[in-house]
């Protein structure tokens, strides 16, 4: 098998694995895009942080085996670490957990506003920094680049269900699919892929989902408490779908990257059009996971590859901003509210944005520069 045999050249030489995956049209601009980055970098070196010492994000299956096990290990130690938030929400009994409530908690304020690229950015560097601090993590929070697995997600490195995975598929069953909101036919529901029952491989075939559901894709039982922050423990379910994978291939990104030049227009088309019939890649990925709360716009980080979703989410707005650090740095769009309800006014750089009780609000500024923001505590690239 090619496969196995690059695996056994890549021990036996003991360098870096390649990976069978070739750069996409999105890496070749990513990789194009860094001497930009150096040139601006090199005219502000009063940020004290350099492509040399930044941390790299890496792609799932650019890690070795042994570092996703390193990195699905961290996640379900952050799951045993009892929670810090079990007053104001009594069903989030880990670490992991917190992390779901504070979403559950702001998911209006932070999706379709100004605040939803920025805040997800400050939310992951937090999440990535608990793995680290809390659970020994060496390494640096991996994205999922969807091309690479969305003609067969299913068999993918990601959701093959083996060890060095981030869990399999769910157990066979049937529902209706996913509706999507206001979406002509046949763009109105994203087909059902034959799966949505219990995930039962890998690393979270044991995990207990505690949490919501507030807006489920599945028949799940409802929280006792209407704000979905009651226990409400229940096994992990997914319907890996390659229906919703199709729409972020990389030509999809790439034009979303290249023919976006406004900030508006950027965030509009990534998070879906859906009175045109277009999911967008941020609906593609979610409901790619699908199932509960993979599948939850409240509840979803409560699916460990969210936080891989939405790496990949915060890679995609980097390479945008590379494009023209100088503006983009500087640059949001939308009001403070979802969709402008109730009506808002425009969100600014100066706006506050946080993490609960989990980290302190800090002005929209400081969340936008991956090179420096939060007082010098971002410093990271995507390779
Ligand atoms: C897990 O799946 C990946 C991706 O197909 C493969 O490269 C790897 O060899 C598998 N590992 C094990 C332990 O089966
Ligand atoms: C899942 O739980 C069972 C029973 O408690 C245990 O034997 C098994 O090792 C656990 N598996 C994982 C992957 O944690
Ligand atoms: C991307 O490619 C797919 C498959 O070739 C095609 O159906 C789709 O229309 C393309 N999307 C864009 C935005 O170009
Ligand atoms: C709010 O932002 C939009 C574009 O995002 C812009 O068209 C509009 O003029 C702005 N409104 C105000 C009051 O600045
Ligand atoms: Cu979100």
């Amino acid at each position: 098998m090619l496969q196995s045999s690059l695996w056994a050249a890549a021990l036996f030489t003991g360098s870096a694995m390649a990976g069978p995956y070739p750069p996409d049209a999105v890496d070749k601009l990513a990789e194009a895009s860094m001497s930009k980055l150096k040139d601006w970098l090199a005219k502000n070196p009063q940020l004290d942080c350099t492509v040399e010492t930044a941390s790299v994000r890496k792609e799932w299956s650019d890690l070795t085996e042994t570092e996703r096990k390193a990195y699905t290990s961290a996640v379900l130690c952050l799951m045993e670490k009892p929670g810090l938030m079990t007053a104001q929400a009594p069903g989030a009994k880990s670490r992991f957990d917190d992390y779901v409530a504070i979403h559950i908690q702001q998911t209006p304020r932070n999706h379709g506003s100004a605040f939803f690229l920025p805040w997800h950015r400050y939310y992951l560097w937090h999440y990535e920094n608990a793995l680290r601090t809390e659970c020994g993590y060496t390494g640096f929070q991996p994205y999922w680049n969807w091309d690479r697995y969305a003609k067969d997600p299913v068999s993918s490195p990601l959701f093959n269900g083996n060890e060095s995975s981030m869990g399999g598929n769910g157990a066979p069953s049937t529902y209706n699919g996913i509706s999507i909101p206001g979406a002509p036919k046949p763009y109105d529901k994203i087909p059902a892929a034959g799966a949505g029952g219990c995930v039962t491989t890998g690393p979270f075939k044991n995990m207990s989902v505690n949490l919501g559901p507030l807006a489920p894709t599945l028949n799940i039982k409802a929280n006792p408490r209407s704000d979905g922050l009651g226990y409400n423990p229940r096994c992990l379910r997914r319907d890996v779908n390659k229906n919703s994978a199709a729409v972020t291939t990389a030509n999809y990104t790439l034009e979303l990257i290249t023919k976006n030049t406004n900030h508006y227009w950027f965030q509009t088309v990534m998070e879906g059009q859906f009175p045109q019939g277009k999911w967008g890649v941020h609906s593609g990925g979610h409901y790619t996971i699908g199932g509960d709360p993979g599948g939850d716009f409240y509840v979803s980080p409560g699916d460990p590859a969210f936080w891989l979703h939405h790496a990949m989410i915060d890679r995609v707005w980097w390479i945008w901003q590379l494009q023209d650090l100088n503006k983009r740095l500087a640059e949001i769009s939308m009001t403070k509210t979802m969709n402008n309800f109730p009506p808002s006014a425009n969100g600014t750089l100066d706006d506050l944005s946080g993490l609960g009780i989990l980290a302190p609000d800090v002005k929209v500024r400081e969340l936008m520069n991956s090179m420096g923001g939060l007082g010098g505590k971002f410093c990271f690239i995507y390779a």
